[in-house]
């Protein structure tokens, strides 16, 4: 209908310029009045189709029925009383079918929490406490969160860490089975990346003083890395012999993303403890740490909380988000969907040279651009490829350790017809590049 961003929506940022310290970043400076269905609608009456899901949250859509049904059931109920004070029966739900739904048939402990930030801190405490060791190890490209620990977990400087520091003690980094940039080659990359890493470990830490691995089963924020196939079981073998405690960390990856329920069930690994938020509720600020019984149960009484984790309207909205999934079979829709895109994100990069690579699972895909004819990363073509996408309607998000990813999170219910009109419009902002 107008220029992206319209006026309305000019208005408005010059009014969000004022009011929110530039630290808040925005990637597409249109105020959002309605969205779902895969289409955002702004202040100015413009329809965008939408590929980012607000990263990875609304896999069932922005106002999924049965969330909304729910939430506003329960508000009209009661809108908190504190878990911790009096509880209610939503809550213990939701951690029923977390430990039910996550990989491994083992007895688990299911506890809630705000954020993926704040599921990872809790996660490493838990290990810490039941292993009485105190090392953490992660990965390159690796991303966990923006707390104090998270962001030492996290492996990217600018803008997450870049003079924020001093950082937490304990937090080692090892390398990550990244095919495409692996010095020696795809092919032998899960075995020599896992091996550095064992040996960093072995060597540098004494594996009998890691508490715990921290690892995201496609790392997110780095870039859509999906490892090579065998590092993620070799890490976690590695800590099963060790007694390290292995943390899958798939709040990006979870709850059908990748065409499984849990990016981990692709290659049959189980995660002593998984961290899961983001597609969790729909939308609603939940996260979820899930364990082993015995190290969950390790931790005293009192030792773990906070005021507003598992909100009674988060938890209600969780519940909606898993009938959502099983009804709909949104773990097959996100296969479909990866199905769709694949191939013609495939094609594209054999007719474009920036295109250095296409990978990603299910719809968790992502183009990294180059130089074209070598692996430099090419972060001025993803500024204008995203530029023009988002000018022609397209919201698309970028991600890399080296700012050069083109990354696709279309919510799971999202109509193959806009799925391809927004294809369309990627293939000419390429073509126009
Ligand atoms: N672990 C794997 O992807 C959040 C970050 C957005 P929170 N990723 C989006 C930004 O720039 O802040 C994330 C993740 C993984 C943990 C987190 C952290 O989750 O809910 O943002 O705290």
């Amino acid at each position: 209908m107008t220029a992206i961003p319209g006026p309305k929506s000019q208005e408005l940022l010059a009014r969000k310029q004022a009011a929110v310290p530039p630290g808040i970043g925005v990637t597409l400076p249109v105020f959002v009045t309605r969205a779902g269905g895969g289409v955002v609608q702004d202040a100015d009456g413009n329809s965008l189709i939408d590929f980012g899901s607000g990263i990875a949250v609304t896999n069932v859509g922005n106002a999924a029925p049965k969330v909304v049904e729910r939430v506003q059931k329960q508000v009209a109920d009661f809108t908190h009383t504190c878990f911790m004070i009096t509880p209610y029966e939503s809550y213990v739900r939701v951690c029923e079918k977390l430990n039910e739904l996550t990989p491994g048939d083992h007895e688990k402990r299911t506890f809630l929490v705000n954020s993926g930030a704040e599921a990872v801190e809790n996660a490493v405490k838990i290990a810490r406490h039941a292993t009485g060791r105190q090392a953490v190890v992660v990965f390159e490209h690796g991303y966990h969160g923006r707390t104090l620990l998270t962001m030492t977990l996290t492996a990217k400087n600018m803008p997450y860490k870049h003079r924020f520091g001093p950082f937490a003690p304990e937090v080692y980094r090892a390398p990550l089975a990244y095919p495409f940039r692996w010095p020696g080659g795809p092919d032998n990359c899960a075995e020599e990346a896992a091996a550095q890493a064992i040996d960093m470990i072995s060597k540098q830490l004494g594996a009998e003083n890691v508490a715990a691995v921290v690892l995201e089963p496609i790392a997110g924020e780095g870039g859509f890395i999906v490892p090579a196939r065998g590092f993620l079981p070799r890490i976690a073998e590695f800590c099963r012999a060790n007694g390290i405690v292995f943390v899958a960390d798939e709040v990006q990856t979870g709850f059908a993303r990748t065409g499984t329920l849990f990016a981990c069930e692709d290659e049959g690994v189980v995660p002593d403890i998984i961290t899961t938020a983001k597609g969790i509720a729909g939308g609603l600020p939940l996260a979820a740490v899930t364990g082993r019984a015995e190290l969950m149960d390790e931790v005293h009484v009192g030792g773990l909380g906070g005021t507003f984790g598992g909100n009674p309207l988060a938890c209600e909205a969780a519940l909606g988000v898993l009938e959502t999934i099983e009804e709909e079979d949104l773990v097959a829709r996100a296969r479909r969907i990866g199905d769709i895109m694949l191939p013609r994100l495939r094609a594209l990069q054999e007719r474009f040279g920036v295109i250095g690579d296409v990978r990603g699972r299910g719809a968790m895909i992502a183009i990294e651009l180059v130089e074209p004819g070598t692996k430099e990363p090419n972060p001025a073509a993803l500024q204008e490829i995203v530029r023009r996408c988002h000018a022609e309607g397209l919201l698309v998000l970028t991600a890399g350790t080296y700012g050069n990813v083109l990354r696709f999170l279309p919510p799971l219910v999202i109509p193959e017809h806009l799925l391809e009109e927004g294809l369309g419009i990627l293939e000419k902002a390429i073509a126009a590049l």
